[in-house]
């Protein structure tokens, strides 16, 4: 009989395939699965889910078999590390392979808003070319990008604006010992010495609303935000009301508090790309992905320490 697993979000369908391949998949997102997945829970030794989703607690003690939680993607703060640990239940993520597409979104938000792109496309489809005049953009040549939380996807990113002649800044809690880009000594600090602000930082405890009112207020009205870690980062009522005071020029966004279902008040703010978080979302990485997070449970089933354990 094959082992059960939980899948708690869809994975690309090829990904998918080889799981049924190997495990019985009981798929939480398909209501019809509710009553086999109640009584497969007690055998239940995988999970496989999303970043943005993870696994609470609640639903970690529903399965005292279980022994692997698989991320596919990087970030950890929708799942208790701890707990699950005093359970002795391994959590694995997908580190290296999503580091480009993030950084890659991260620059499409940035020249997005730099250059008007959406609002350009919805002023040819409306018609109004040749009847309107359409805003110059800004370059990003020659201005400061500053980075908050260099990491893998923060280096990524900086990397890339280097390419585009920006000059590059960037504050992070842990000293980093491999670069020469300035390094600045607070958040606030980063914002008032960037024109374009890029939080690439990890969301937990420590860095909730890292970006305040103060640190959008030091970025300034000529100032463009840039979000491709988690929404929690970010005061998003500070934000709002500085996209809508002109405290900050524009804002370009892959992430928000409570995905999907956004504050209304985003859907309206002036100067704002948004974007329905897609930093990992290319065939080729979701791929790539999807490989690690069957690795890791195979792994688990074989006895073995799961390769990209985090806990
Ligand atoms: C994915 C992510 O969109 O890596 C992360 O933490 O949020 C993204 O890569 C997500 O994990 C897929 O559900």
């Amino acid at each position: 009989m094959k082992p059960g697993i939980l899948l708690v979000e869809p994975m690309m369908q090829i990904i998918e395939e080889r799981f049924d391949e190997i495990y019985t998949v009981h798929r939480l997102y398909e209501p019809a699965h509710k009553a086999a997945i109640d009584a497969a829970l007690p055998g239940i030794r995988a999970v496989a889910t999303g970043g943005g989703t993870g696994l609470s607690n609640e639903w970690i003690e529903k399965m005292p078999s279980l022994g692997v939680v698989a991320i596919n993607g990087v970030g950890t703060d929708k799942i208790d590390l701890k707990f699950a640990r005093g359970r002795n239940i391994d959590v694995t993520t997908t580190p290296g392979v999503l580091t480009d597409d993030v950084a890659d979104i991260g620059i499409a938000l940035m020249l997005g808003v730099l250059r008007h792109v959406a609002k350009g496309d919805a002023f040819v489809r409306q018609g109004k070319w040749g009847a309107e005049s359409f805003p110059l953009g800004h370059s990003p040549k020659g201005k400061r990008v500053g980075i908050l939380g260099l990491g893998q996807i923060g280096k990524a990113f900086g990397k890339r604006a280097e390419a585009f002649g920006m000059a590059v800044r960037y504050w992070n809690r842990s000293p980093v010992t491999d670069t020469n880009w300035k390094s600045c000594s607070s958040p606030l600090e980063l914002a008032e010495d960037s024109d374009v602000l890029v939080v690439c930082i990890a969301a937990s405890a420590a860095t909730q609303n890292i970006v305040d009112a103060n640190v959008l207020k030091a970025l300034g009205s000529g100032g463009i935000l840039i979000n491709v870690a988690r929404g929690s980062v970010v005061d998003e009522d500070a934000l709002l009301a500085a996209l809508n005071d002109g405290t900050i020029a524009a804002a370009g966004l892959d992430v928000f508090v409570n995905e999907p279902t956004i504050r209304e008040a985003f859907l309206s703010a002036p100067n704002t790309v948004l974007m329905p978080h897609q930093g990992s979302a290319t065939v080729e990485t979701r791929i790539a992905m999807g490989e690690l997070v069957l690795a890791n449970i195979a792994a688990h089933f074989a006895g073995e320490k799961p390769p990209t354990t985090v806990n």
